[in-house]
């Protein structure tokens, strides 16, 4: 299996407020250079950097403006004077009247944002066009009829919606990768998200839409990140209803209970019948993972990827979380692996 990989995700290096205190992100560069480490050390296949890709690919799953704060955000920060990483402070919730866009940074960054967890810094934007990049480039193989691919992208981006970043995520990478595929001629497309975090903004981006299903593995938002989204109620809307399936998962969820829903997707995947399926590979769902709470084992994400590959559909393998540094590699890589039938 082809993987595309770009060093350029090391410009990215942020912050997060933990228990009050601003400290390095969870979300660092050593994720993907474990992932990297494992693909070269079994042998996966191919490595690839990202082709480029005009800032008019990310629209469709993105509003321009949202493109534009980004792309321009850090100069913005910088020009009132501040050296440290921009993190919103403040937000439009319902409650309050004005959801006009602010002509102040700071209230940019709230207006554009769900959570603090996505900190901008000078090389954030170029990590993370090279991270929607590499998506991309995995959808065009795809398109030209490769069986499978891995992007490995950092940052992430099933957190993102079609305004806003959150969750570490800033352009979600596997809605513009389905959008792409959508473009090039597939008819129908399923996002599978099986990151321990609910893709809320996978979800939004294609929710009054029928031509991506998408369905997400996740745990209960109840006691889970981003607790105002995942819940089974949420099937769509309009010509997308019917085209949303979450599946939330308690806390301690193991494998048993896991490929039962993973069974679940299954059917309603083939029922999609799609020309491509997007994976949101997160492996936030092993046991070890510092901020999640499921009980997935490294052996499990064989079965994973040999489960999806039963589904039968080409497959764009796209990198989201999962934490634990140590393991995030045999993890992500274990499932493509099982994928390939290399078990
Ligand atoms: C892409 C992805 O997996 N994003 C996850 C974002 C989670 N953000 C909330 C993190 C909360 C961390 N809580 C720390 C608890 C440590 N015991
Ligand atoms: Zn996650």
């Amino acid at each position: 299996m082809l993987t595309i990989y770009s060093s350029d995700h090391r410009l990215h290096h942020g912050v997060e407020l933990k228990d009050g205190v601003v400290s390095e992100s969870f979300e660092k560069p050593a994720r993907a250079e474990t992932v990297l480490a494992q693909v070269m050390a079994t042998g996966l296949g191919d490595v690839i950097a990202p082709k480029s890709y005009d800032r008019s690919a990310y629209i469709g799953a993105h509003s321009e403006r949202y493109v534009e704060f980004l792309a321009t955000a850090w100069s913005e920060w910088m020009e009132t004077g501040r050296t440290c990483q921009a993190l919103p402070l403040v937000w439009p919730v319902s409650g309050l009247p004005s959801h006009e866009l602010p002509q102040f940074i700071d209230g940019k960054l709230g207006f554009f944002s769900m959570d603090a967890g996505s900190p901008i810094n000078a090389g954030t934007w170029g990590a993370v066009c090279a991270s929607a990049n590499s998506a991309l480039t995995g959808a065009d193989r795809l398109s030209t009829g490769s069986r499978a691919a891995f992007a490995l992208c950092r940052p992430p981006g099933h957190h993102a919606g079609r305004e806003y970043m959150g969750g570490y995520c800033y352009l979600n990478n596997a809605a513009i990768a389905a959008q792409r595929c959508i473009e090039q001629g597939a008819k129908r497309v399923v996002v599978l998200d099986v990151d321990f975090h609910h893709g809320n903004g996978t979800q939004e981006i294609f929710y009054d839409r029928s031509d991506v299903l998408f369905i997400s593995l996740h745990g209960d938002p109840a006691v889970s990140f981003p607790y105002f989204s995942g819940y089974a109620d949420e099937r769509g809307v309009g010509a997308g209803e019917g085209f949303n399936l979450n599946l939330g998962l308690p806390k301690g969820t193991a494998m048993t209970e896991y490929e039962a829903a993973l069974r679940l997707a299954g059917s309603a995947i083939a029922r999609h019948a799609p020309d491509a399926l997007v994976v949101s590979l997160g492996v936030d769902t092993f046991e070890h993972d510092p901020i999640s709470h499921f009980r997935l084992r490294t052996p499990d994400y064989l079965r994973i990827g040999a489960t999806i590959a039963r589904f039968g559909f080409p497959a764009l393998f796209v990198m989201e979380g999962g934490y634990m540094v140590d393991e995030i590699g045999i993890n992500a890589v274990n499932v493509l692996l099982g994928f390939e039938g290399k078990v």
